[in-house]
């Protein structure tokens, strides 16, 4: 996939004026701060630094956008949410962008919803989670940093996450940024929603 950086967002009103600008649909990639939102999008575009990446949680604090495909669809990178130290206020900071972009989107078909593939979703995580169920949001489950583990492993850890998020293992798909792990089987996956929106659409 090829992508290109359309604008970074700081508030809702914005969003709603840039979005009036196409037509596609949206996809977007949640999850908590480092947990690698901005690896994975360069991993999917293969680009290094399309998006920012950093060591220091709390890097992405805005709405990205970026253009996939020459206007197939748009990918919006959402600010990492609950960083340990300020857990309560940095959730509430998330859930104010979060929120409202999920309220205003008329365009978002899937989120992708990144987790740690090594450690038990936390709180945050499962919150997310029990929010686009609730809302009727389809979404999959990333389980990032796969690198870290071995194959056996990760393996375990995937049905691990599932079963804590009380989800099907099949809706968990290890990724590597680092390696390219998994990013076929995510490819797929977007490739085959949007082919059913854009059958529906006609
Ligand atoms: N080993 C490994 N490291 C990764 C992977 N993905 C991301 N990282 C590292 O994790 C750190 C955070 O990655 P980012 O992509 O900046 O995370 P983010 O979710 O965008 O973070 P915020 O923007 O702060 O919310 C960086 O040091 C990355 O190099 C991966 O698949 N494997
Ligand atoms: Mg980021």
């Amino acid at each position: 996939m090829t992508g290109i950086f359309i604008k970074s967002i700081a508030d809702l009103a914005t969003y709603e004026k840039e979005s009036a600008n196409y037509v596609c649909p949206e996809i977007c990639v949640a999850g908590r701060s480092n947990v690698g939102k901005s690896s994975f999008i360069n991993m999917l575009t293969c680009r290094k630094k399309l998006a920012k990446t950093s060591a220091t949680p709390g890097r992405t604090r805005l709405l990205n956008l970026f253009d996939i495909d020459g206007g197939r669809f748009v990918l919006v990178d959402l600010p990492g949410y609950g960083y340990a130290k300020a857990s309560k206020s940095e959730i509430e900071k998330w859930s104010r962008l979060t929120d409202g972009y999920f309220r205003a989107t008329q365009k978002l078909i899937h989120t992708l919803a990144l987790v740690d593939i090594r450690h038990e979703p936390s709180e945050a995580d499962k919150q997310m989670i029990n929010y686009l169920y609730e809302t009727g949001k389809p979404f999959t489950v990333v389980a990032t940093k796969a690198d870290k583990l071995s194959r056996a492993q990760a393996d375990r850890a995937k049905r691990a996450v599932a079963s804590a998020l009380r989800i099907g293992a099949d809706n968990v798909i290890a990724t590597s940024a680092l390696s390219g792990a998994g990013r076929e089987e995510i490819t797929d996956r977007i490739n085959a929603m949007l082919d059913a929106y854009y059958a529906d659409a006609r």
